[in-house]
């Protein structure tokens, strides 16, 4: 077991209202209150009077000089998120004052954390399974209430139940076969083949099934709802992209080609995170070279967009322009929104019924904000569709899990069908080690050095 004691900023080093310094390992007591003085004038807080879990307000200082006015919480082994005695120093969230206090806790003698390792100790300290040790990632990178939910449900060890229970059905069968093994000779010990193989078919591959069944509904985690805004130019699109993020985000100009560059900003809507999109729109003539770059990039963007809005001028009306662009999208995928229709010339306006048969139509005025409500609507709408979130609870597997639960279940597969060819028990066996083996890997149970070093590269520092 590592003996060292770890420290790093756990918050973000950008302005914030509270900022904390971790420290874990066994002189994490002492650095702390090295830095620590209950008041200004300098009394020291005595280890032997600090107590587990309780919060004590005072300053930092580097030498004779203030550095900070603190909270100092410890919590002591076993009982910290690394099973190690663990301090935290909570700061004001400056960038310059976490660094100051991170220095002098190294100059006192830790080490800087790497990243993830403060979950990495709770790991290999045996507080958690791996399963719950990626989740904390996870619940970090959420784009959506959904998946937070779902990452909630793995720390807090669903995946890994799941995960045990499968293998606790293979282990029984593989405890029959071994003793069938091992008394071949006696009378009494008979192993029931059919019954071993109605196991593998009807309770352990369902359960691996459903497993699998989750991560592919659902195991794309982290990423948010991507929207990207099209349509002519001149129809409004930077200004309905202002209107979402409720800020001057793209310039509006009533020159057309102004937007050239990608422009775009996130919204949180309907319990997910959408990232908006404003593009130079798409046209077949541009005006200029950097126009028709501009253009390139709305075409990429619009093929890596989850949705498109479709932004049409009411008071234009419907060019041919507007259907070539249109064309040029996959109408399940989009939202048609009818701009301008506050101006007097909208009145008459109306889209080629192909069009509105295919995709959500909204009349919007993002000029004044007319209709923006029904179109955050249909957008969580369709968010909804096309990226369905788990339900509340719901541990999904990830990318690393899945692969093993391939793995696994083939091996359960070539179980069952041996134990049908009566292949002999010892032979079935090996499958089945096999595929206990490839759940291991799963919880961590089995893991090696690369494994975890993988898993903990994706973590952030003080994670
Ligand atoms: N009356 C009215 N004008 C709008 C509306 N939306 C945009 N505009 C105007 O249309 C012009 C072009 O807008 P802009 O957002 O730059 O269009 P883009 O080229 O599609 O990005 C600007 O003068 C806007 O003020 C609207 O809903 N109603
Ligand atoms: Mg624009």
């Amino acid at each position: 077991m590592d003996r060292s004691t770890i420290a790093a900023v756990a918050t973000p080093l950008s302005p914030g209202g509270i900022g904390i310094v971790r420290i874990s390992g066994p002189d994490a007591v002492g650095i702390a209150l090295s830095l620590f003085r209950r008041g200004r004038d300098g009394q020291p807080l005595s280890r032997g009077s600090i107590d587990s879990h309780r919060v004590y307000h005072g300053y930092v200082f580097d030498g004779p000089d203030l550095v900070d006015e603190v909270l100092l919480v410890f919590m002591l082994a076993p009982h910290s998120y690394t099973m190690e005695d663990v301090a935290e120093i909570h700061a004001h969230g400056g960038p310059a004052v976490l660094a100051t206090i991170l220095d002098l806790v190294l100059d006192a003698g830790a080490e800087p954390a790497g990243p993830g390792e403060f979950t990495k100790r709770a790991f290999l300290n045996g507080r958690i399974d791996l399963t719950q040790a990626e989740a904390v990632a996870d619940i970090i990178e959420a784009a959506s209430l959904a998946e937070v939910k779902s990452a909630a449900a793995t720390i807090s060890g669903r995946l890994k139940q799941e995960i045990l229970s499968i293998r606790g059905l293979l282990l029984d069968l593989l405890a029959g076969m071994e003793a069938s093994i091992d008394f071949s000779d006696q009378a009494g010990e008979v192993f029931d083949q059919e019954d071993a193989s109605r196991v593998l078919l009807l309770d352990v591959l369902p359960a691996l099934d459903r497993l699998m069944e989750r991560h592919r509904a659902f195991g794309r985690g982290g990423r948010e709802f991507d929207v990207v805004i099209v349509g002519a130019p001149n129809v409004g699109k930077s200004t309905l992209l202002n209107r979402l993020l409720g800020y001057e985000r793209a310039i509006v100009s009533d020159t057309p080609g102004t937007t050239r560059d990608l422009v775009d900003g996130p919204v949180f809507l309907g319990g997910r995170r959408m990232l908006f999109t404003d593009t130079a729109g798409l046209r077949d003539r541009a005006g200029d070279q950097v126009e028709k770059k501009g253009m390139d990039l709305a075409a990429r963007a619009l093929e890596r967009a989850d949705l498109a809005v479709f932004v049409v001028d009411a008071a234009k009306g419907f060019l041919q322009e507007d259907m070539d662009a249109f064309a040029r999208l996959s109408p399940e995928r989009c939202i048609v929104v009818v701009n301008k229709t506050d101006l007097p010339g909208a009145k008459g306006f109306s889209l080629p019924p192909e069009l509105s048969k295919a995709s959500r139509v909204v009349r919007v005025s993002a000029l004044y904000g007319y209709g923006m409500d029904e179109l955050e609507g249909v957008l969580v709408q369709m968010a909804d569709k096309l990226m369905p979130a788990p339900g509340a609870g719901v541990a999904v597997p990830n990318a690393r899990h899945h692969a093993s639960l391939v793995a696994c279940r083939s091996a359960v597969f070539s179980a069952a069908r041996a134990l049908e060819e009566s292949v002999p028990v010892d032979m079935v066996a090996i499958d089945i080690k096999d595929a206990v083996s490839r759940l291991d890997e799963i919880v961590g149970e089995s893991a090696d050095a690369g494994l975890l070093d993988a898993v903990f590269e994706r973590f952030c520092v003080g994670k």
